[in-house]
C-alpha cells in the first residue's frame, strides 16, 4: 500500500495530504505517517504547514477497527500535541465531515479552514467514548462550555457555517478548498501571524448549575448510558483544572469507557449497521433499477408514513385509496404531522409545502402504470393484499418492483399471484414510518437478486436502516417479540403486576416496558393476529387470558383510554389501575397458579432470553444472516438499549452458556419455549 501520508512544499506552505479510504481514519500507519511527516515539515524551509485530506472526506476519526486491541504508538494525544506544539503555524483545511479523532486533529492546529459545505462533529457518544485525543479540554475553550457539552454529548455534527459561529472554526470557503487555504496560509504568514494554541486559552467561567442541567438532562436522554456523563465531567474539570491535568482525566475517562462493557456494545453496533446492509450471497456487481417514482397504495398511518419518508427525500408519490374521503383523511394526517414538525422549527414552512406537494392522491389503480416501486401498506388482511397484487401485476409497468408492508404474512404467497414473483418482495416499515429508522427488507424465495439490491439502495435513499430477513412468520423482528411479549404476559399471571414488569425492563434499557408497548400498538391488534393463526401456529393461548379480557372488555390500550393501565386524555399518562390488579389476580386464581414475588433479574431474563432463543432459531433457520442483523432489528425497531448492543450480542456479553442454562430452567418451570 502506498503511503497514507504525503508532503509537498507549495510556495511557502508545507501540504500535508492524508490519504487513507475510505474515510481517512486514523490507522496506526496514519499517525505514523503524520507525526514524521509533521516533524520533516517543522524541519524545512516552508513557513506555515496546511494539513488537508484526499478523497471523499476530512478524517472520520480514530479507526474504529484497531479499538480493543493492543495499543501501538504513536498514541494520536501524543501526534496532536506534537502539532499544537509545531513552532510553524499549522492550518486545517476541511471537506465532507471531520469527525472525532478527526476534529481534534482540527482543534490541535492552529489556523481552522472549511469547505461550506463540511461538517465536523465529537461523534464518540455514539460508540460509547468520549473524544479522548484533547476535545473535551480544547473544544469549550474556543465555543464555550454549553456549545462543548451539546457538541459532545449529542454527538451530532454541525455545519461548518454553524462551527464559525461558535469559533471553532476561523474560515469557510464556498469551493476550491485547497485554493482558498494556500491563499489564506500566505496570507497568515504575510500577517506575520504565529501559532495559536488553543491549549493555552481560558475556558470561560460557568455556574456550576450549568453541569448539574446538562446531567439531569442526561439522565432522561441518555438513561444508562456512562459515557455522556464522563463527558460532563471531562467539561467540568476543564473549567478547573489547566490544560496537562485535564487532558491527563480525560484520558482516564477514555480508557474507562473504552474498556466497558458499553462501548464494546455500541461499536458493534457501528459495523452490526454497516453490514446488515449487505447480503451475504449477493454478487457485487449486481445491477440497480432506477427508483424515480413510488406508488403507496394505503392512506392509512403506515401508508401516510411511507409516503412522507419518500417525499421527504425528493421523490414523487402516488397514494392510492379506495375513495375520496379515506385520502382525505389520509392527507389530513400527512399535513398534520408536517404543521407539527414546522412548529417544533424542525421544518421551514416553505420545505413542508413542498415535501407535501410531492405526495399526489388517487382512486386509480392506472395512475400506478409508471410507478418505478409500488408499497402495498393496506391492514393485514391476505386476501386483500393477494387481490391488490393481483391488480398491480395487471397495471404496473414491467420491471416495477411490487412490494408488501406486511407484518407477518407469507410474502412468497402474496408474490404468488403474480405473474412476477421475482418483482416482488416485502418492505416492512415500524410505525410511525416517517419516523421509525428500521426497514426490514423481506426476500421472498423467488426475489431477483437486482430486486434486493434495488430495495436496500432504495432504504438509504430514505434514510431507513435494512436489514434483511427471508420469509417466515413474523419475519426477525415480530417474530422474536411474540415469545418475549408472552413471557412478560406470564409473568402478570404467576405473580408481577403490569408496573414491575415494565419497570423491570426499562431499567434494564428498553425504551418502552413490554405490557406498555402492548398497550401502545393496541391490544386488539396482538388479539386480532392470534385469532387468525391456524391451530398449530397459534400454540396455548392460556398466557394472553388477561390481554383477551381486557379486549373483549372494550380495552384495547392506549387508543381506547384504557388497557393494561388506564391513561389520561389530556397529557396520555399511564396509571395502574385496580381492575386491572383484580383481573390479574382473578386469572391466577382461575388457572390454579399460586401468586409469588418475582425480582426484577427474574423478568429482564424472562423476557430478554426468550428473544435470544427465537434469535438463535431464527439464525438457525437462515431467516437473519447474522446475529448482528437482528441487533439492529432490535435497535432501531423496537427500542432495545443501545448500550446493551442488541439481544443477541447481550447474549455474548452474559456467556451463552448461562443463557441456556436459564433458557432451559425457564422451559421446565414455566413451560417457557423450548431452547434453539
Ligand atoms: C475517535 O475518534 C476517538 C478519539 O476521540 C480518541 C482516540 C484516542 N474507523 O459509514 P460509511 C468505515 S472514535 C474505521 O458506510 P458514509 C465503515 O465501517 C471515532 N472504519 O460511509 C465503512 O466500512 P465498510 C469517531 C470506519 O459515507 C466505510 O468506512 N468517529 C470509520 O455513509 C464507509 O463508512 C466516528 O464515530 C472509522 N472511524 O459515512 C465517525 N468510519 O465499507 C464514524 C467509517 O467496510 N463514521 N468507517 O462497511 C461515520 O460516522 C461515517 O462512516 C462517515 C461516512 C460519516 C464518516
Amino acid at each position: 500500500m502506498s503511503h497514507p501520508v504525503s508532503y509537498r512544499v507549495v510556495g511557502n506552505v508545507g501540504v500535508v495530504t492524508i490519504d487513507n479510504p475510505p474515510v481517512n481514519a486514523f490507522s496506526l500507519a496514519v499517525r505514523k505517517g503524520l507525526n514524521d511527516t509533521i516533524s520533516d515539515a517543522i524541519a524545512d524551509d516552508s513557513g506555515i504547514i496546511l494539513i488537508a485530506c484526499a478523497g471523499r472526506t476530512f478524517v472520520a476519526g480514530a479507526d474504529i477497527s484497531e479499538f480493543g486491541k493492543p495499543p501501538e504508538d504513536p498514541w494520536l494525544p501524543e501526534v496532536l500535541d506534537n502539532i499544537e506544539n509545531s513552532p510553524k503555524p499549522v492550518v486545517t483545511a476541511v471537506h465532507g465531515t471531520a469527525l472525532g479523532g478527526g476534529f481534534e486533529l482540527v482543534l490541535a492546529s492552529h489556523y481552522r479552514c472549511a469547505l461550506a459545505s463540511a461538517k465536523v462533529g465529537l461523534p464518540e457518544v455514539h460508540l460509547g467514548l468520549l473524544p479522548g485525543a484533547g476535545g473535551t479540554q480544547r473544544t469549550p475553550r474556543l465555543a464555550g462550555v454549553e456549545a462543548a457539552l451539546e457538541l459532545m454529548t449529542s454527538g451530532r455534527p454541525i455545519p461548518a457555517g454553524k462551527a464559525q459561529a461558535a469559533g471553532l472554526i476561523d474560515e469557510v470557503f464556498d469551493d476550491d478548498l485547497e485554493g482558498n487555504a494556500l491563499r489564506w496560509c500566505e496570507q497568515l504568514l504575510a500577517d506575520g501571524k504565529g501559532p495559536v494554541k488553543v491549549s493555552e486559552k481560558a475556558v470561560p467561567q460557568v455556574d456550576a448549575a450549568v453541569f448539574d442541567g446538562a446531567r439531569q438532562l442526561l439522565a432522561k436522554r441518555a438513561r444508562g448510558q456512562l459515557a455522556p456523563f464522563r463527558i460532563v465531567d471531562c467539561v467540568e474539570a476543564a473549567t478547573r483544572l489547566p490544560y496537562p491535568q485535564g487532558a491527563e482525566f480525560e484520558r482516564e475517562q477514555f480508557a474507562e469507557c473504552m474498556a466497558s462493557p458499553q462501548s464494546a456494545a455500541m461499536r458493534h453496533l457501528f459495523f452490526a449497521e454497516r453490514q446488515a446492509a449487505k447480503v451475504r450471497d449477493l454478487p457485487k456487481d449486481t445491477s440497480l433499477r432506477n427508483i424515480r417514482s413510488v406508488a403507496v397504495i394505503g392512506a392509512g398511518t403506515m401508508g401516510g408514513g411511507i409516503a412522507m419518508s419518500c417525499a421527504n427525500v425528493g421523490i414523487p408519490v402516488k397514494l392510492l385509496e379506495v375513495d375520496a374521503a379515506a385520502l382525505e383523511r389520509g392527507f389530513g394526517v400527512i399535513e398534520g404531522n408536517y404543521a407539527k414538525t414546522v412548529k417544533k422549527g424542525r421544518l421551514s414552512q416553505e420545505e413542508a409545502a413542498a415535501r407535501r406537494g410531492r405526495i399526489e392522491g388517487t382512486t386509480d389503480y392506472a395512475d400506478l402504470a409508471d410507478a418505478d416501486l409500488v408499497i402495498e401498506a393496506v391492514f393485514e388482511d391476505p386476501e386483500l393484499k393477494k387481490t391488490i397484487f393481483r391488480k398491480l401485476d395487471e397495471v404496473c409497468k414491467p420491471g416495477a418492483i411490487l412490494a408488501t408492508n406486511t407484518s407477518y404474512q407469507d410474502v412468497d404467497a402474496i408474490a404468488g399471484v403474480t405473474n412476477r414473483p421475482g418483482d416482488c418482495l416485502g418492505l416492512h416499515f415500524f410505525s410511525p414510518a416517517n419516523v421509525m429508522k428500521l426497514l426490514e427488507v423481506v426476500r421472498g424465495a423467488k426475489t431477483d437478486d437486482d430486486v434486493l439490491a434495488t430495495a436496500i439502495r432504495f432504504a438509504k435513499t430514505i434514510r431507513k436502516v435494512p436489514a434483511v430477513a427471508r420469509v417466515c412468520y413474523g419475519f426477525i423482528g415480530n417474530r422474536m417479540f411474540n415469545p418475549y411479549i408472552r413471557e412478560a404476559q406470564k409473568l402478570l399471571i404467576e405473580g408481577a403486576l403490569p408496573e414491575t414488569v415494565d419497570a423491570a425492563l426499562y431499567e434494564f434499557g428498553m425504551a418502552m416496558g413490554p405490557i406498555a408497548v402492548s398497550d401502545l400498538a393496541g391490544l386488539d391488534v396482538g388479539y386480532k393476529a392470534r385469532m387468525a393463526l391456524p391451530e398449530e401456529v397459534r400454540g396455548d393461548d392460556t398466557p394472553f387470558k388477561v390481554a383477551d379480557a381486557l379486549v373483549e372488555a372494550g380495552r384495547l390500550g392506549q387508543k381506547s383510554g384504557a388497557g393494561f393501565y388506564t391513561y389520561d386524555p389530556e397529557t396520555r399518562r399511564a396509571s395502574p389501575d385496580p381492575e386491572v390488579v383484580t383481573l390479574i389476580e382473578k386469572t391466577s386464581a382461575e388457572l390454579g397458579v399460586e401468586r409469588r414475588d418475582i425480582g426484577a433479574e427474574e423478568m429482564v431474563e424472562r423476557c430478554v432470553f426468550a428473544l435470544v432463543n427465537e434469535g438463535l432459531k431464527i439464525l438457525d433457520e437462515g431467516i437473519a444472516q447474522r446475529p448482528g442483523d437482528i441487533d439492529i432489528v432490535y435497535l432501531y425497531g423496537y427500542g432495545f438499549a443501545v448500550h446493551r448492543g442488541g439481544p443477541m450480542f447481550y447474549a455474548d456479553q452474559v456467556g451463552l452458556d448461562h443463557v441456556l442454562a436459564r433458557v432451559r430452567e425457564f422451559h421446565e418451570r414455566f413451560g417457557s419455549d423450548a431452547p434453539a
